[in-house]
């Protein structure tokens, strides 16, 4: 951004892009509660993504993540990179003490400038959580961390879409953290990169590890998740790990996909639709009803009520359907 555009925010808007935390802060917070100065964040963040790989962590709660996320960002430090960290909580915006949890866990890497750790809270729908996430992650990736961890709790429908917005998806699973058959019912092997069995100092993580190797032998093999062990609690296997996503996400990066951009595609396919249905609420309710009638008695089908709606709210013209 040039100087000379340089109303009130683009001074601290540019500290951003050299590194600034408290600007970090900052555009973090703006973006997050969408206040006027987001906007700015966002034109300015846009620019510059497309630098950092996002990894999506996620599985059971209770199965080792925010430990595992702490002792990654250890080794990505040792590696000389910067991290930032997004802790997401679907289910419980204020009450969820696994939020305060992970902040206190994190707490060890709180003196390093190379490290950034944001809690989201959810608010709003789970369509507004998973896009309010990737707005974040392109804050983070545009304010120079070169990975960017998201970390969720879950194995729903809301954790996948979280997930898809990441480079590389890590999904952690421990013994008695639940159900190998729910995790494959759910969907959650597909999307795995890597699937971690966390805590095999215990003893029933043999079996663990041999359901979810079940369980995702039905995947194509080009579609089966690289399975590594690791004990989060006292590091092992975290450099296997860590060297699997480097190595995954250049792989990707050579193979000519481009994370930003899916990001992006994801974030203006929900916002057209978000549009829609804002638009169409607003539609004087006879205009409606006369459509409902029409399809209710047969006149027009279902298929064709929709595109017609649909022009309808994006041609401006006022024509009657
Ligand atoms: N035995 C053992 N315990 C572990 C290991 N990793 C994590 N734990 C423990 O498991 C518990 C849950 O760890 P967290 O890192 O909070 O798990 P989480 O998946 O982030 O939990 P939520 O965010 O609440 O879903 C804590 O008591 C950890 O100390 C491990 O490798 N072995
Ligand atoms: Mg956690």
């Amino acid at each position: 951004m040039s100087a000379s555009s340089s109303s009130q925010p683009a001074t601290w808007i540019d500290r951003l892009f050299e590194g600034d935390r408290a600007a970090l802060a900052r555009a973090i917070t703006a973006v997050e509660n969408d206040t006027t100065e987001a906007a700015d964040v966002l034109r300015a963040a846009h620019g510059r993504t497309g630098r950092a790989l996002v990894v999506g962590i996620t599985g059971a709660p209770g199965a080792g993540k925010s430990t595992l996320v702490s002792a990654v960002i250890r080794d990505l430090r040792r590696r000389a990179k910067t991290v930032g960290v997004l802790a997401v909580d679907p289910s419980s915006p204020f009450t969820g003490g696994a939020l305060l949890g992970d902040r206190v866990r994190m707490l060890d890497h709180a003196g390093d400038p190379g490290v950034f750790v944001r809690s989201v809270a959810s608010r709003g729908h789970l369509g507004g959580l998973s896009r309010n996430t990737a707005r974040l992650v392109d804050v983070m990736d545009a304010g120079g961390k070169d990975v960017v961890l998201v970390e969720t709790v879950g194995v729903g429908q809301s954790e996948i879409e979280i997930a898809g917005l990441a480079d590389i998806r890590v999904v952690v699973w421990a013994p008695g953290a639940g159900d190998e058959v729910q995790a494959a019912k759910a969907g959650i092997l597909e999307i795995a990169d890597v699937l971690v069995v966390n805590k095999t100092d215990l003893p029933q993580a043999v079996q663990t590890e041999a359901a979810l190797k079940g369980a995702s032998s039905y995947l194509p093999e080009e579609r089966r998740p690289v399975v590594l062990k690791t004990i989060a609690v006292r590091g092992d296997g975290v450099a296997d790990l860590v060297d699997a996503v480097i190595d995954l996400g250049a792989r990707k990066a050579a193979s000519g996909v481009d994370g930003a951009r899916r990001r992006m595609g994801q974030l203006l396919v929900a916002a057209v639709a978000d549009l829609a249905r804002d638009r169409a609420h607003e539609l004087e309710q006879d205009v409606l009803g006369t459509l409902c009638d029409s399809v209710l008695a047969g006149d027009v089908a279902f298929d064709e009520a929709v595109e017609g709606l649909l022009h309808r709210l994006t041609d401006g013209s006022g024509r009657p359907l």
